[in-house]
């Protein structure tokens, strides 16, 4: 393969990234090497694009200083509202040694396209953020020399991408989202550099696991080896493994655990996991992770984890934080699960994206329950054909990313493959519980669009549930492609505003609908009010901290009543940073039961007296 020259170098010669490629996490051990490249980053914002015809990309000249993981909104001067194309760049230096290895550069998360160059040769693109990507650079990096990195980002917000923008949005917002939070841009999870071994490596390991201890491997490799070994070894010293042969460059290796100890929210119990690639007699890689032994099904109305009845009580939490934007930031992440175990929560779903890598590895060792969803947000079928396929495309490779990246965590139980997608004729402020029917050639479009993406979930990963997240008002036709129902509502806010008893009424009336319609169990992933904090009013007022307490509380007290409620996830964890809207105090989602800097309002300090008190109800 020769290089592409750098001369003229369009965006259409960069090869797309693979989702295979991000299968497996980079880590430091024996045969692999990872050099964390995130920090200060040199930075120009690109406002007529024209950064690639005047090859910035060979250096970047009168950038300025902006910190990786971070959006470039808050952190550069008058670039809050600033959606178009800018430039990171910076220099490292790549050992010597590594002239041995295949070298990889890995986003963790890139909102929302991206182009990469190393020492100005191109090496490829990536649309999407929230999900990481990564290239082979073995051909473009300089060894035991400083290599310039230089990643161009673009946040343009559109109908044909997802989540999409600038469309006849319902939200009547700034910037035009068709979605309630903030359109941050940038690099916004680490940037690595690592190696895997050149002549013979791992590429994947699927595992799955029965309760009966068996857990299976599907170990997937590159170049010459031809066996290797697993072993699963747990906290107690005791550890099982096998060695194996590999047919072709896959191998599915069973292997059995004795006395096993299962993974669940109380009992997290984790095996660290060894797989060894065997080049002859002579190991030449080897890829670690916890793997925790579980099983998730429905039986009608209930959830069953290890078989038995489940209920998820929890948030819907957004990645974020003021400054920071959406830049990852790992004491946040860590509190945040801290605060959820204060509450007395046992799960949460990762709205409206996938999260860290870091969460998820947390959530396993702490015992959450995680329903994962992509970033599929503000999804709509009624226009051009043409946006609604590209839409589908951008779809179908979240799905794979997010499956393949987080496939292994014991914490994840569900798919999410959509939030509200929504509908033409939707109810709105004057929904009121009754079934909506749609019309037929929407009806088939989404059904087609999000019954295409579940089933390709379910066919990826048999082990799991996958389902979407309807909206308050859209037809409850499309909820029957799920395995598990999953709705938000906000009967009592923006329907029926300040009418608590008439909001039940209605939630009542509808839950026993849909129940009668799929019997199905139901998981309602939001609910909430806005609450400003230290608002206080004596009559419980719209905004007050009162109000919201008794919001959460009555519908908890009425999930209580129905058995086939599954879960209950509060909108929201913590208030966020959103676009401007007349609804919207100071730009922000103020349904937090913290405040965005993680102070408890009065809701939080009820869910801990209710959720850790009796820990069998919501
Ligand atoms: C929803 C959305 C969520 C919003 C929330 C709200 O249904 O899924 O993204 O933030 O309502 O507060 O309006």
């Amino acid at each position: 393969m020769t290089l592409i020259t750098a001369a003229r170098v369009l965006a259409a010669d960069m090869p797309i990234a693979e989702p295979h490629s991000i299968a497996l996490f980079p880590q430091q051990n024996e045969y692999r090497n990872v050099l964390n490249i995130s920090g200060v980053w040199n930075f120009r914002a690109d406002e007529k694009a024209v950064g690639i015809d005047e090859r910035w990309f060979d250096g970047l000249k009168d950038g300025s200083p902006i910190a990786v993981p971070g959006s470039w909104n808050d952190q550069k001067d008058g670039l809050h509202n600033y959606l178009g194309h800018v430039w990171y760049e910076r220099e490292t230096f790549v050992p010597a040694t590594w002239k041995t290895e295949r070298v990889m550069l890995r986003v963790g998360s890139a909102n929302y396209q991206a182009k990469v160059w190393v020492n100005g040769y191109p090496v490829g693109m990536h649309e999407g953020g929230h999900l990481p990507f990564a290239f082979d650079i073995s051909r473009q990096v300089r060894y035991g020399q400083q290599n310039r990195i230089t990643i161009e980002v673009e946040n343009e917000l559109r109908a044909d991408r997802v989540p999409l923008g600038n469309v006849r949005a319902a939200m009547r917002n700034y910037p035009a989202t068709n979605y309630d939070f903030f359109p941050y841009g940038g690099l916004h999870r680490d940037v690595v550099l690592y190696t895997v071994p050149r002549k013979s490596s791992l590429t994947d390991v699927t595992i799955t696991t029965q309760l009966d201890g068996t857990v299976t491997l599907k170990v997937e490799k590159t170049g010459t080896a031809k066996g290797g070994s697993v072993s699963l070894r747990y906290k107690d010293g005791k550890t099982v493994g096998k060695s194996f042969s590999f047919a072709g460059n896959t191998a599915t290796v069973k292997v059995q655990i004795p006395d096993v100890q299962l993974w669940s929210p109380e009992h997290p119990n984790l095996y660290e996991t060894t797989v060894e690639l065997k080049d002859g007699s002579k190991t030449v890689d080897a890829y670690r992770c916890n793997t925790g032994v579980r099983t998730v099904s429905v039986d009608r109305g209930r959830l069953l984890l290890n078989g038995k009845p489940i209920k998820l009580r929890g948030f819907g939490n957004h990645e974020g934080f003021p400054i920071f934007g959406r830049g990852f930031a790992q004491p946040v992440a860590v509190k945040d699960l801290e605060l959820m175990r204060w509450t007395g929560a046992n799960s949460f779903r990762t709205s409206h994206y996938p999260y860290d890598e870091s969460v998820y590895e947390m959530a396993d060792r702490l015992g959450f329950l995680i329903i994962d969803e992509m970033p599929s947000v503000g999804l709509f079928f009624y226009d051009e054909q043409k946006n609604i396929d590209r839409r589908r495309e951008v779809c179908d490779q979240y799905l794979e990313e997010m499956i393949t990246r987080d496939k292994n965590h014991p914490s994840v139980i569900i798919w999410s493959v959509a939030n509200e997608p929504s509908y033409q004729g939707m109810g709105g402020a004057n929904y009121n519980g009754q079934e909506q029917k749609g019309n037929d050639r929407e009806n088939q479009q989404a059904i087609q669009f999000l019954g295409g993406l579940v089933k390709q979930a379910k066919k990826m990963d048999p082990t799991r549930l996958a389902s979407f997240v309807g909206v308050s008002g859209g037809p409850a036709s499309w909820l029957g492609v799920c395995d598990i129902i999953c709705i938000n509502r906000y009967y009592g806010w923006y329907t029926n505003p300040g009418d608590m008893k008439g909001a039940i009424k209605i939630l009542d009336g509808e839950l026993e609908r849909l129940w009668g319609l799929y019997h199905k169990p139901v998981i309602m992933t939001e609910f909430g009010a806005d609450a400003i904090a230290g608002e206080h009013s004596e009559y419980a007022a719209m905004f007050s901290e009162e109000f919201q307490c008794n919001f959460i509380t009555d519908y908890l007290d009425l999930a209580n009543t129905k058995d086939y409620i599954a879960g209950m996830h509060i909108w929201n964890f913590a208030d966020f940073t959103t676009g401007q809207a007349m609804f919207r105090v100071a730009a922000k989602n103020l349904k937090g039961v913290f405040t965005q800097d993680r102070k408890p309002k009065m809701a939080a300090h009820m869910l801990h007296e209710r959720w850790t008190k009796d820990t069998t109800k919501f």
